[in-house]
């Protein structure tokens, strides 16, 4: 009953959200949003406060209910969750890499930076175009058009260089309007890792064979740039940074997954507005290759951003902990990570983050799959609005949204669209009747905030 109440909040809108509040910090967030039933579309008040802050809305403002009550929860700082246990294993791996001259860590540690970031922080800071797809309202969760809730963790990567660091680790919670399926959640954790090199210690070790220093350099006056470097750095720079780079995540992976020999895994040639080249890191699992990281050489601009493009060049990459944690523990699904059952969080009540752990599935409850076709009366839904309506609406009780069939009929000038919703909760059995509940809610709001008809 608790649940269904929580539910029936959840998808109407209406009352007084309150956060789980982190005791240590006391504080919580009260958020009155109302509802209207008529345009079936939150009405923002004219400001939310957001931890002891206040921000105006606009047109931009797209948070819900359900993205807000997540603020502040902090799962990879909460003790004994899976995602702690993985931080302190990638931070037990960071420490260990002295800086030769001073045999001090080289990487510095940074996990407490608030997710509510300004569109400079995420996007022009790391120079990304003002018609980049990543910056739209339909991919982010605005709190108005100057602030959002981060979409990655390198929307801190100027300001931490700035501040001195040359190596550092950046980890919080990010914040995506997203697909829904097992390995994608609207917001999960990332670790950032970005390390720069002057001349001296990228060549530090070449000598020639008089023993004297290489007249190796980090630039040169080429304009050109290829699918190899960015114009202006030379090759040997380049590859050298590139080898730190996947040496250094390779041995990383070396250190978390034990089998990791026994591992496929494979640098896919990708694109960032903020390195150049780029890759993606892919492992192969029971046949399905996952996705865990993207990186590459930082754009020498952004590095300009930070102060530091004449004498440096470096890499950077971003994981994603959840993706990680899941191969690491055999977690089957991206939600549990929110579960405060004691089923799943007993089995991570330990003091050494090294201890392997395999999860137990405290018990499979049964799927429930519903579909939902309609015929757009006006334009085509974007399905990331129709994901960020059915996750608001069913929650955490929603597993996976497939769309299914997409067709545009002619004769009636109208798009068809056929989402496959798939129902599972974590820790019960659903009935029939809950779920068909929450469907018909799914649809009306569907009928109303995208003008279709429900088939
Ligand atoms: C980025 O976020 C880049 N900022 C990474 C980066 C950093 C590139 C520095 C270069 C230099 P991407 O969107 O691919 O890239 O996300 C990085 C990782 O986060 C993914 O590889 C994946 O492991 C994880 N991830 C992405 N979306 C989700 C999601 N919705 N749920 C869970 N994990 C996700
Ligand atoms: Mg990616």
């Amino acid at each position: 009953m608790r649940i269904l109440n929580r539910l029936l909040i959840q998808s109407t809108f209406r009352y007084h959200y309150r956060t789980n509040t982190v005791k240590a910090q006391k504080k919580s967030n009260t958020f009155n949003l109302e509802y209207d039933p008529i345009k079936q579309t939150i009405i923002y008040p004219p400001e939310l406060l957001i931890n002891n802050k206040n921000y105006p809305t606009d047109s931009w403002t797209n948070v819900n209910p359900h993205i807000l009550s997540r603020l502040g929860q902090n799962l990879h700082r909460q003790k004994n969750h899976p995602l702690y246990h993985l931080t302190n294993r990638i931070r037990q791996y960071f420490y260990q890499q002295k800086d030769p001259r001073k045999q001090s860590p080289k990487f510095s540690i940074i996990d407490n930076l608030s997710p509510i970031v300004t569109v400079q922080q995420n996007f022009d800071s790391i120079c990304t175009p003002n018609d980049h797809v990543s910056r739209t309202k339909s991919m982010n969760y605005y709190i108005n058009k100057d602030t959002l809730f981060r979409a990655h963790t390198s929307a801190h990567q100027v300001d931490l260089i700035r501040s001195g660091l040359n190596a550092f680790l950046c980890i919080g919670d990010v914040y995506r309007r997203d697909s829904i399926d097992p390995t994608h959640y609207p917001i999960f954790h990332q670790c950032e890792g970005v390390q720069l090199f002057n001349k001296e210690e990228l060549f530090m070790e070449n000598r020639n064979v008089r023993g004297e220093k290489d007249n190796l350099q980090i630039f040169a006056s080429n304009e050109y740039r290829d699918a190899t470097k960015q114009e202006g750095h030379t090759l040997e720079a380049v590859k050298l940074v590139e080898a730190s780079l996947k040496q250094t995540i390779t041995d990383l992976f070396k250190t978390l997954f034990p089998n990791a020999a026994t591992l496929n895994s494979r640098w896919i040639d990708a694109t960032f507005p903020f390195t150049h080249p780029s890759w993606e890191y892919e492992i192969e699992i029971d046949g399905k290759w996952y996705e865990l990281l993207g990186c590459g050489i930082i754009e020498q601009s952004v590095l300009e951003n930070s102060g530091l493009g004449k004498d440096y060049i470096g890499w950077a990459f971003g994981l994603g902990l959840e993706r990680i944690a899941m191969i690491m523990y055999g977690i089957p699904d991206i939600r549990l990570f929110w579960s405060t059952d004691s089923g799943f969080l007993s089995q991570f009540q330990f003091e050494d983050s090294t201890r392997p752990v395999q999860y137990k599935p405290v018990s499979a409850y049964p799927q429930c799959i519903n579909d939902l076709s309609m015929w757009m009366n006006k334009t085509r839904i974007d399905p990331l609005d129709l994901y960020d309506l059915v996750r608001s609406i069913g929650g955490d009780l929603i597993e996976q949204v497939l769309l299914i069939d997409e067709f545009y009929h002619e004769k009636k000038d109208k798009h068809s669209q056929t989402y496959r919703i798939i129902y599972r909760s974590m820790d019960r059995t659903l009935t029939k009747n809950e779920i068909n509940m929450i469907h018909k809610d799914i649809e009306n709001h569907c009928q109303k905030q995208f003008d279709v008809e429900i088939r």
